[in-house]
């Protein structure tokens, strides 16, 4: 195991990941920007770095800086966490050549799955079922509409180098579709610096179903069950559970096998997450992988009692995964409710001090967060404050624990997204399982209003 690892995050993740380093005896390295100096993160660790300014370019996103400090400290290992520089191929690459275990998947295994089009090849490789649709680019709007008269409408257009919705376009006709083309494949040009446009059919009504994966250097590799994610709004995640309540045990077993399946076709190592849209008819179809850690893997480590941090460094250390697939429980029900600083009438970022910070706590309640009572919240950084998990023994216990720690959750000083959890949590079709990614904007949205 390492004897000293560098985080190269900040906010609650860091903190994560440190307090696991402590519990495994490794010592621990921060950076922090300008913005940080007074953070938990940088409190938490055995050594803290300023590496620069506040805005992630000058700072979290600085490689050779980051490698820097990693070096001086004779750091052995870095975590990169979620977002920033988690899943850059280039910084897993720098990593390894500068002789530093970068915790996570290979650096070409990160690049093959940050494509869209290569990732649907590979999983259509696999024998993964892949949204219909193509595995190529469209070169123009001609053989864009040539390929959705195969396809049928309506289509989803999709940026290859896409994510967080950009480039991304529901096309009912031919005639949207010579409107819209060229201004997505534009929209991705300038976002991503890469305009490489394909197209699948468009599911209706998905629901957004994740498959956890861990794979070790030895070729063994575990699913640990799913986590539902469908309450969302602009494709920021809002609430996540495990289990989902709209699997049964025979597709939550298939989904499981099928995403191991794809994780040993390309040959995956660390934690890793395969999103699925699953149908009506619980049809299920690869979406993406997600090569990182995820902000939601708590409810994950609720139901099955592991600790996904611990897991992503033993394999990076090169141990053996201690457990074999009957191993993996599935205990109870976790939600996961992402507190955000927002304002809950105009969803717009609320920066601000937070004057006044208290937790809710309880047996079933996990807290993971890195602000407190005089922290402030910059607009540098993700507006999220905070996670706060529940577990109960079913869905609805669960549902009680997060209604009731959400009434105890005090947050002053800045505005948050906390009505809207209660208002998602108290609601019928929310009660009912009713959990379709368009679920904010169909139940809540006449309720936006008055909030
Ligand atoms: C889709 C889809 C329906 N059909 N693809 C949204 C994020 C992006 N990475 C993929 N997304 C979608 N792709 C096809 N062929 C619907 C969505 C989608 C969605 C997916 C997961 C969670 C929330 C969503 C909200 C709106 C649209």
């Amino acid at each position: 195991m390492f004897s000293k690892v560098l985080i190269a995050n900040r906010g609650e993740i860091a903190s994560r990941v440190i307090r696991t380093c402590q519990k495994l005896g490794i010592k621990t390295v921060a950076v922090y920007s300008e913005a940080d100096a007074d953070s938990l993160h940088v409190k938490l660790a055995g050594e803290a770095y300023l590496i620069g300014k506040p805005r992630v370019n000058e700072s979290y996103l600085n490689m050779e800086k980051i490698i820097e400090v990693a070096k001086q400290t004779n750091a052995e290992a870095i975590h990169p966490g979620y977002g920033l520089l988690s899943e850059n191929p280039d910084f897993a690459r720098l990593c390894q050549k500068e002789g530093i275990v970068f915790i996570g998947p290979d650096a070409d295994v990160i690049a093959q799955m940050g494509s869209k089009i290569e990732s649907r090849k590979a999983m259509a490789e696999a024998g993964v079922p892949v949204v219909p649709g193509i595995s190529f680019p469209l070169s123009n709007v001609e053989e864009a509409a040539k390929t959705a008269e195969k396809i049928g409408y309506p289509i989803m257009l999709k940026a290859s180098a896409g994510g967080g919705g950009i480039g991304m376009q529901v096309v009912h006709s031919e005639e949207e579709l010579q409107k819209t083309f060229e201004g997505n494949q534009k929209r991705a040009a300038t976002f991503f610096g890469d305009g490489t446009m394909y197209m699948e059919k468009y599911i209706e009504n998905p629901r957004h179903i994740e498959i956890q994966i861990l794979a070790d250097q030895h070729g063994n590799c575990l699913y640990l069950w799913e986590r539902e994610c469908s309450i969302q709004r602009r494709h920021q995640k809002v609430v996540e559970e495990a289990p989902s309540s709209f699997l049964d045990d025979e597709t939550r077993k298939k989904m499981g096998e099928t995403a191991v399946k794809a994780a040993k076709h390309i040959h995956y190592t660390n934690a890793g997450t395969i999103e699925f849209l699953v149908d009506e008819n619980k049809k299920f179809y690869f979406l993406e992988m997600n090569t990182r850690l995820q902000v939601e893997h708590p409810v994950t480590e609720e139901i099955t009692g592991l600790d996904l941090v611990e897991e992503q460094l033993r394999i990076a250390a090169g141990e053996v995964l201690r457990y074999s697939q009957t191993d993996i429980k599935k205990d109870g029900h976790a939600i996961e409710a992402r507190i955000y600083a927002e304002d809950p009438k105009t969803f717009l970022p609320s920066p601000g001090t937070i004057t006044f910070f208290e937790t809710p706590n309880g047996e079933n309640v996990r807290n993971e967060t890195a602000v407190m009572s005089g922290s402030s919240v910059t607009p540098f950084y993700d507006p999220m404050i905070a996670k706060l998990i529940v577990k109960g023994q079913n869905r609805q216990k669960a549902i009680e624990s997060m209604l009731q720690a959400l009434e105890n959750y005090k947050v002053e000083g800045i505005k948050t997204n906390i009505p809207l959890l209660k208002e998602v949590f108290s609601h019928p079709e929310y009660l009912a399982g009713n959990t379709t990614t368009d679920f904010i904007n169909k139940y809540l949205a006449k309720a936006n209003i008055k909030r």
